[in-house]
C-alpha cells in the first residue's frame, strides 16, 4: 500500500464531475468551500502532551481527566510543543487557531504559582501564535494541582481553597484579554472545574450555592468583549466524581444566561446516549453565544479522537444550516496518548472540518421545505441519497487548493516526523 496523494489532475477531475452532481441539487459547491475557508477550529494543545503542561512541578492529569497509553515521542516543552502544532497544522485545511491551559506557561524554570501568572509567562505563545497567524484561546487549569487534591476548587468549603482558584481564574482572564488584543481576535477563555463527589452528597445545594458566589467574583470585572469571552463548561460526572458534579448543566445554562458568558458544551460530559447537537438551537435561543468541545466519548467522557461519526456530522450540521458559525467557537478537546499524537491532532481535526463541508453541501432549504410541506418520505429519502454523492472529491480539492497532503498523503508526513523528530526524544 502506497500512501501516497492522487495526481491533481484526477483530483481535478473528480471535483468537476463531484460539483455537477451537486449543482443538480441546487448545491454550489464553491461558495460551500469559501464558507469552509472562513471556519476556524481551535486546536487544543493538551494533546500534544496528554494534558501534562509544563510546570516546575510533577503534576499528573488529575482531576477527574485521564489520558491513557504511552505513545513515545511527547512534547517536554513549549518549544517541542510548537514543532508538533506546527507539523499537525501543516496537514490541516484552512486557517486555525491555537487553545492553550495556564498550565503550559513558560516561567523560565522558575516555579510561579498560578494565582500569580500573568500574560508575560504566555509571551512566547503569544509572539509564535503571530507569527502563525493563529487566535488565541485560554483555559485556567484548575486541577492536577496540590490545592486540587481535595477534589474541590471554586466551591470548596475551604475559603483559602476557593481564593486561590478565584485568583487563578482572574489572572487567567487577563491572560486571555492580553492574547485577544494582541492577535487581534477575541479569546475564549474557558473555565472547567472538576469539583464533585465519588459517593452520593446529602448537601447538594451548598456547593453550587459557592459556585455561583465564586463564578461571581471571577467575573466581576467586565473586560473587552472584542480580547476576551468568558466560557464556562458543565459535566455530569467525572473519574472520582461519579455521583455529584457542582458544575452540571443546569447550573451553568442558569449562570450563562443570567450573566451574559458564553455557555460551554463539551460532546462527552453527558449521558453516553445524549448528544449536544440538539442542544445548540435551544441553547442559542437564550446565550448569544456558545463554545464547543469536539470530543468522543466511547462508553463514557473517554475523550477519543473525533471522527466523522453520526455525532460530529450532527453537531456540524446544527451549526452550518442555521448559519450558527459566527455563534459557534468551534474547539476541539481529546486526548489521546496511545497513538501519534500529531496523528491524532489531524485525524480529530480533519474529521472536524469534513463534517462542515458535509453540512456545507447538504440542500438545507430544499429539505426544510418538504419538511413544512409535510412531505416527510422525500425528507428521509433525500437525506439518504445524500449520503452516497461524491463528497470525498469535494474534500479532496479542498485540500488540494488549501495545500495541504490531499488524501491519505498525510500519514505518510507524520511518520516521517516520527522518524526524523519524535523517536529522537528520550
Ligand atoms: C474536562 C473538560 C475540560 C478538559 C480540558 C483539558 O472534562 O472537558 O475541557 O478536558 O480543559
Ligand atoms: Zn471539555
Amino acid at each position: 500500500m502506497q500512501l501516497t496523494a492522487p495526481d491533481d489532475a484526477l483530483v481535478q477531475t473528480a471535483y468537476e464531475t463531484a460539483k455537477a452532481r451537486y449543482a443538480a441539487l441546487g448545491v454550489d459547491v464553491d461558495q460551500a468551500m469559501a464558507r469552509l475557508r472562513g471556519i476556524a477550529i481551535s486546536l487544543h494543545c493538551w494533546q500534544g502532551d496528554d494534558v501534562g503542561g509544563f510546570e516546575a512541578v510533577d503534576s499528573a492529569s488529575g482531576g477527574g481527566i485521564q489520558a491513557t497509553g504511552n505513545y513515545p515521542g511527547k512534547a517536554r516543552n513549549a518549544d517541542e510543543l510548537r514543532q508538533d502544532v506546527e507539523m499537525a497544522l501543516g496537514l490541516i485545511p484552512g486557517k486555525h487557531r491555537f487553545n492553550l491551559h495556564a498550565m503550559y506557561a513558560e516561567t523560565g524554570g522558575k516555579r510561579v504559582e498560578r494565582n500569580a501568572l500573568e500574560p508575560a509567562h504566555f509571551s512566547g505563545w503569544i509572539d509564535w501564535a503571530k507569527a502563525q497567524g493563529l487566535g488565541m484561546d485560554f483555559n485556567p487549569s484548575c486541577f492536577a494541582h496540590p490545592m486540587a487534591d481535595s477534589g474541590f476548587t471554586l466551591s470548596s468549603y475551604d475559603k483559602g481553597v476557593r481564593d486561590f482558584w478565584i485568583e487563578h481564574c482572574i489572572a487567567s482572564r487577563k491572560i486571555g484579554a492580553a492574547m485577544g488584543e494582541a492577535l487581534g481576535s477575541p479569546c475564549v477563555t474557558n473555565v472547567w472545574i472538576p469539583d464533585g463527589y465519588k459517593d452520593v452528597p446529602v448537601d447538594r445545594l451548598t456547593p453550587r450555592t459557592l459556585l455561583r458566589e465564586s463564578l461571581d467574583a471571577v467575573f466581576a470585572e467586565k473586560l473587552d468583549p472584542a480580547h476576551n469571552l468568558d466560557a464556562v463548561e458543565a459535566k455530569l460526572f467525572g473519574i472520582g466524581s461519579e455521583s455529584y458534579v457542582v458544575g452540571s448543566h443546569e447550573f451553568y445554562l442558569g449562570y450563562a444566561i443570567a450573566n451574559n458568558t458564553l455557555l460551554c458544551l463539551d460532546a462527552g460530559h453527558f449521558h453516553p446516549t445524549e448528544t449536544i447537537a440538539d442542544k445548540l438551537s435551544s441553547v442559542l435561543t437564550y446565550v448569544d453565544e456558545v463554545l464547543l468541545h469536539v470530543s468522543r466519548g466511547v462508553r463514557w467522557d473517554s475523550d477519543h479522537v473525533v471522527i466523522l461519526n453520526d455525532d460530529t456530522r450532527a453537531i456540524a450540521e446544527e451549526i452550518i444550516r442555521p448559519g450558527f458559525e459566527k455563534r459557534v467557537h468551534m474547539g476541539l478537546d481529546f486526548f489521546d496518548a496511545s497513538i501519534n499524537r500529531i496523528g491524532a491532532w489531524a485525524t480529530g481535526t480533519r474529521a472536524t472540518i469534513k463534517a462542515l463541508l458535509l453540512a456545507m453541501l447538504e440542500p438545507t432549504a430544499a429539505l426544510a421545505a418538504l419538511e413544512r410541506e409535510g412531505d416527510f418520505t422525500a425528507r428521509l429519502a433525500l437525506l439518504e441519497e445524500l449520503k452516497t454523492l461524491p463528497f470525498g472529491a469535494v474534500w479532496d480539492q479542498y485540500c488540494l487548493e488549501q495545500e495541504v497532503p490531499v488524501g491519505p498523503a498525510w500519514i505518510q508526513e507524520v511518520k516521517a516526523y516520527e522518524a526524523k523528530v519524535l523517536s529522537r526524544r528520550g
